[in-house]
């Protein structure tokens, strides 16, 4: 088969003096870091929609990029094959082992929901076929329930019965592709799950169902053989201006309340963190602590525009920290998904190789840098001396539950005073990130 990305080479790692555009500056997929190989370590995935599906459209503008791949009308099942081939040979061009799809990035949607599911059969068929003899495998799979018209007021929170049905069926056929293609996990990415205004939505109802489909979607999936893990993405606002899952914290409570918290993580994005007020590291962290810390979108935002801008990650600070968590979390049970697009101006094919020989390089790069953050150990040595006072007798009583309010009154009365907390050291620390960064 004649080649999409005629000039493209394929991209090797030539090290930090190279200045050749097509090659890896940090990513050495075969570097040992810690015990374990860079691309163990980072199992980077393909976004379908971003990478072979979005034309650079904004709310001004319509598509830059041609992403016809070769076929003589989009919208076909000629073209939904075309990103197919684009696809893989992306996928190996870069060495990336993975690949994350909504139902309807892989083919047009029609009319009646027996044909689309007919297009997902046959083009899942393809998809396998090009599996074949590659280590190339699927991380995730999840149902588009929010760009259908009929999803306006939501799909597990909808007001209409038939419309929740339809996210059902859904859900049903994207698990079903998503164990035909040896899928590691399903998304439930809550695109339209929230309100716009209270006037008109009774929370209570919306959630209870949201959490009733989730049910429906585990206790199907686990009866077809799906073993991994079902993943929560918490995002903040955009498109709908208050949605359900705000953040970790907020989907972490929600599983728990309605008792999913055993077959859900989170697929923590870097981009609705910083909308949600946090740093990527902070959800990462609350994920990681409640034993929830799953997969990773790794893109990132604009800090000075408050939506979701779905950048390529070039921020290595942001990235030593995400590594930093998911060195500390013993690595991720899912993987890093480019949940990212080119800028609309960057319209060429080599833009697509740019964009990710960046990522996988911010993230390569993040990795060193965290590693050699554990291993220089000032920082956690820092960590560990602040709650020191905490190992005296007293400390240790309260740890195993061994106190009272009025023990403590006692105790309390008898100082007197207690000594101020000790320093904090930000300033310091942050030169010591510093210092390892720039080493
Ligand atoms: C949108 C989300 C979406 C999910 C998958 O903001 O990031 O792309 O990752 O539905
Ligand atoms: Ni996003
Ligand atoms: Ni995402």
């Amino acid at each position: 088969m004649s080649e999409i990305f005629e000039n493209i080479p394929v991209i090797v790692f030539e090290g930090k003096d190279s200045t050749n555009p097509m090659a890896f500056k940090y990513y050495d997929a075969d570097r040992v870091i810690m015990g374990k190989k860079m691309s163990e370590h980072l199992p980077f995935a393909m976004a379908w929609w971003h990478n072979l599906c979005a034309g650079g459209t904004d709310m001004f503008g319509r598509d830059t990029a041609d992403k016809s791949f070769g076929a003589s009308e989009k919208g076909t099942m000629e073209h939904a094959k075309a990103k197919v081939d684009a696809g893989f040979e992306f996928m190996k061009k870069l060495g990336i082992r993975y690949f994350c799809f909504h139902d309807v990035d892989l083919v047009p949607e029609a009319d009646d929901i027996k044909e689309t599911n007919r297009r997902l059969d046959e083009i899942s068929d393809y998809i396998l076929e090009k599996m074949e003899g590659t280590d190339i495998k699927c991380l995730w799979g999840t149902a588009n329930m929010f760009g259908n018209p009929r999803f306006m007021n939501g799909a597990g929170s909808t007001n209409s019965v038939d419309v929740y049905a339809f996210a059902a069926a859904q859900i049903k056929k994207a698990l079903d592709l998503t164990v035909k293609l040896g899928g590691k996990g399903y998304v439930f990415w809550g695109g339209r799950e929230g309100y716009e205004t209270l006037l008109n939505t009774d929370v209570k109802f919306e959630q209870e169902n949201i959490a009733k489909l989730m049910h429906m979607a585990v206790d199907y999936g686990r009866s077809i053989g799906f073993k991994g893990d079902f993943y929560i993405e918490p995002k903040p606002k955009e498109p709908m201006k208050h949605q359900y899952d705000f953040d970790a914290a907020t989907a972490i409570g929600f599983l728990r309340q309605y008792g999913l918290d055993k077959d859900f993580k989170m697929n923590i994005e870097a981009n609705h963190a910083t909308l949600a007020g946090h740093t990527f590291q902070h959800d990462l962290r609350i994920s990681a602590i409640n034993g929830m810390l799953g997969s990773i979108d790794a893109n990132q935002g604009d800090m000075l525009l408050g939506w979701d801008t779905d950048e390529f990650p070039f921020n290595v600070y942001d990235a030593t920290l995400c590594m930093y968590e998911v060195l500390k979390n013993g690595g991720l049970t899912g993987g890093f998904n480019f949940d990212s697009k080119t800028r609309r101006p960057s319209y060429t094919l080599e833009d697509m190789f740019h964009a990710y020989i960046l990522g996988m390089d911010t993230f390569a790069l993040g990795l060193i840098k965290a590693a050699e953050i554990i291993e220089d150990g000032r920082i956690d040595q820092f960590v560990k001396d602040k709650y020191s006072s905490w190992n005296n007798e007293l400390g240790q009583k309260i740890r195993n539950n061994e106190t009272s309010l009025e023990e403590l009154f006692h105790y309390a009365e008898e100082l007197g005073a207690p000594e101020l907390p000790g320093s904090g050291r930000q300033e310091y620390l942050e030169s010591v990130m510093n210092n390892i960064l720039f080493k």
